[in-house]
């Protein structure tokens, strides 16, 4: 993307800087005093987000290989259309919109907030992978919350089915000492072992954990007595929930994750996955959201 060009087309926002980021990809920076935020537009990928009374709340890995066939380790990845492997030849894992390069939309004052729109459309390439025409755009609010909005349209003849993840990575003082809060009673696939059952209380992390929760909509809340502060998630038409950390053995194996940082993340995913998946006929389009909130305790 030619950034002078296109810089132009923009309203010029006080703080706002289109920026050459790390690896030379373009992205969004947002500095308005104490508050931070940043957007990729290799995957439309939210890389960071610092409110005004708050330390940075989201994990990004010192290891990212800032490469366009890679995704960006940490942050917010976006998962479309499918989530996890598929089995088809070359594709990628948790789908192919976080490896594309997304188009600048807009930027514009929001709510005392600042708006960053981003977009992805599909193309000869996308349709090898995936044989279906879509517009996917990411409405970013950066405030004193991180307002999320992911909007999948079916701009196709046919009728299509999708998965889709706002794969969130948060920055913990210490994952063995946080808790997780607001998917008690729920059912949960516990991915490690292949069981399901029922949660009970809120979730603590003692080994590797990748768990899979289903028609959930209630808020989840992170509670690190470490950095003393609580992270509250609260999603839109998002029935499923992810919690993961790979622990040491599998943070070893990930050349993008260094061998301590697992200690330091926590996944919580805003997803429509498995039995959540989504349907839209031709013209029809669906909206999940994430708005996280930082408070003290
Ligand atoms: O969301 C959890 C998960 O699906 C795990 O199974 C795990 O492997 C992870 O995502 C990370 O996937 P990635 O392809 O980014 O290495």
């Amino acid at each position: 993307m030619d950034w002078p060009q296109k810089q132009n087309s923009f309203e010029r926002i006080e703080g706002v800087s289109l920026i050459e980021g790390n690896g030379g990809m373009p992205a969004v920076r947002v500095s308005r005093n104490e508050l931070k935020g940043e957007v990729y537009l290799h995957g439309g990928h939210v890389t960071s987000w610092k409110p005004t009374h708050a330390e940075e709340v989201l994990f990004l890995s010192g290891h990212t290989n800032w490469n366009s066939s890679k995704a960006i380790r940490g942050g917010v990845p976006i998962c479309f259309p499918w989530f996890g492997p598929k089995d088809q030849p070359g594709a990628p894992q948790h789908g192919f919109a976080r490896i594309r390069e997304w188009q600048l939309e807009r930027i514009s004052e929001e709510g005392g907030g600042v708006l960053v729109e981003v977009s992805d459309r599909s193309d000869e390439q996308s349709r090898q992978l995936w044989p279906f025409d879509y517009v996917l755009t990411h409405r970013v609010i950066f405030g004193e919350t991180l307002k999320m909005e992911l909007v999948v349209r079916n701009t196709g003849t046919k009728p299509f089915v999708f998965e889709e993840a706002q794969h969130s990575y948060f920055q913990v003082g210490k994952v063995q000492e946080i808790a997780i809060d607001g998917l008690s009673n729920r059912y949960v696939l516990n991915k490690i072992d292949g069981k399901t059952r029922k949660q009970h209380g809120k979730i603590t992390f003692q080994a590797e954990t990748d768990l899979v929760y289903f028609d959930t909509a209630d808020n989840i809340a992170i509670i690190d007595l470490l950095l003393k502060r609580r992270i509250t998630i609260s999603k839109t038409n998002s029935k499923s929930t992810v919690i993961w950390n790979p622990w040491s053995e599998k943070a070893r194996a990930l050349s993008d994750l260094g061998d301590d940082e697992w200690q330091t993340m926590v996944c919580v995913e805003t997803c429509n996955i498995r039995n959540n998946v989504v349907r839209l006929a031709p013209g029809e389009s669906h909206m999940m959201g994430t708005e996280i909130t930082v408070a003290s305790i």
